[in-house]
């Protein structure tokens, strides 16, 4: 969201620039301070379970009336500052014609890992026209959203290559390490060929009306900053500085960070999403210049304490917010994503915390 950026024309929206979510991202103090929550739409929700009966996720993924439903459950509930589109990073990929598949349980599981040369020759490009439901979606969604901001999202290079190498999700990311370390030019393609999928897939979603975009590097904290700065960070620039020129605010979110937070923002962020392991005043003092404005940050609240009760709780968001005021803007939000048990009425209580201790 440079400020000489040339704003493309976008579809006529809704004055939302006072939105408080937007405000915070632009290094402002709305009065009200913006909450949300990663994964807020989705298995927490009982209208969520209600609607998704004997529909497959990624079916879900497709059907515009559908996504729009359950992207707007959880603002309907909690009243959160922004909604979510309700995708999937692997979404794009499917619409390519990949043979990948969410597993109940699991996760996203690729019929064929990829591993070599011919592995990457397969790989599919993504045509905008292949998201047009998706896109369909995001323009119901902004019809019906009034005064709240859409985030939309994709996936990075580097999480994405990571469940197409490994073939689904991985705890220690062997694969994927082991082609970027012995076959680099391969894995740069491949890293590339991801970055234009994303990108595709935002612009979709940018032409469409989504008001904010968050680009998902969940699995990047696997890496040290020297690997990053290598092998990651040149691809996921070319997504974040692709979108620039819409002049909407670039999120920029992995898990297990703190290390390589500069690294991220230097990507090309306007915001950076921060987890748990890191306070978020410490992240604030490693991504600012001194004599320049502070950072804008997202976070941070353990996913695990909305199980601790309500006395814990209160006391992490008041930290939270207390910590985050070292930023220029804080956007209020878990450190990943709403774990599938919880309460949903503690997240409704958190939310009116965040809204009632701002005021
Ligand atoms: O049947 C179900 O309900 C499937 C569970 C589920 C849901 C609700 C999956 C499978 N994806 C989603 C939706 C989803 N995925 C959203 C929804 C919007 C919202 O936040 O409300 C988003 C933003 C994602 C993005 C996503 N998918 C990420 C990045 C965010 C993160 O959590 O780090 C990742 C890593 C995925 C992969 C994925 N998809 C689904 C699962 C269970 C996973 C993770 C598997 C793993 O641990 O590797």
């Amino acid at each position: 969201m440079s400020p000489t950026a040339q704003t493309r024309p976008r579809p006529a929206r809704r004055a939302l620039s006072e939105a408080p979510f937007l405000a915070a991202a632009r290094g402002e103090r709305p009065a009200r301070p913006p909450v949300w929550f990663m994964r807020q739409a989705g298995r927490s929700l009982p209208e969520y379970r209600a609607l998704r009966q004997g529909v497959e996720m990624l079916d879900a993924c497709f059907d515009p009336e559908m996504l729009t439903e359950i992207t707007l459950q959880p603002v309907r509930r909690h009243g959160v500052d922004a909604a979510i589109l309700f995708s999937d990073i692997v979404v794009p990929l499917k619409a390519a014609g990949l043979d990948i598949d969410i597993v109940p349980g699991t996760g996203p599981v690729v019929a064929e890992p990829i591993r070599d040369a011919a592995g990457l020759r397969a790989l599919p490009v993504l045509e905008p026209d292949q998201v047009s439901k998706v896109a369909d979606g995001v323009r119901l969604l902004v019809d019906s959203l009034g005064e709240t901001p859409l985030i939309g999202f994709a996936g990075a290079p580097f999480t994405l290559a990571s469940y197409l190498i490994e073939g689904g999700p991985s705890r220690n990311h062997e694969h994927t390490k082991a082609l970027m370390h012995s076959e680099p030019e391969l894995w740069h393609e491949l890293a590339g060929r991801l970055a234009d999928l994303a990108l595709t897939f935002l612009k979709a979603q940018l032409d469409a009306g989504v008001d904010a975009v968050q680009l998902f590097d969940s699995w990047a904290g696997a890496l040290s900053e020297r690997d990053y700065r290598e092998f990651v960070l040149p691809h996921s620039a070319k997504v974040l500085a692709g979108v620039a020129d819409y002049g909407v605010p670039r999120i920029h979110f992995g898990v297990g960070t703190g290390e390589l937070l500069v690294a991220m923002r230097d990507a090309g962020a306007d915001v950076v999403g921060v987890d748990w392991r890191i306070p978020l005043d410490e992240a604030v003092r490693r991504l600012s210049t001194p004599g320049a404005k502070p950072a804008v940050v997202q976070g941070n609240l353990d996913p695990a304490l909305l199980y601790a009760g309500w006395p814990v709780l209160e006391a992490e968001v008041r930290r939270i917010l207390a910590e985050g005021r070292a930023a220029a803007g804080h956007i209020f939000n878990l450190g990943h994503g709403v774990l599938p048990g919880v309460d949903p009425d503690v997240l409704t209580r958190v939310v009116r915390l965040v809204h009632e201790l701002g005021s």
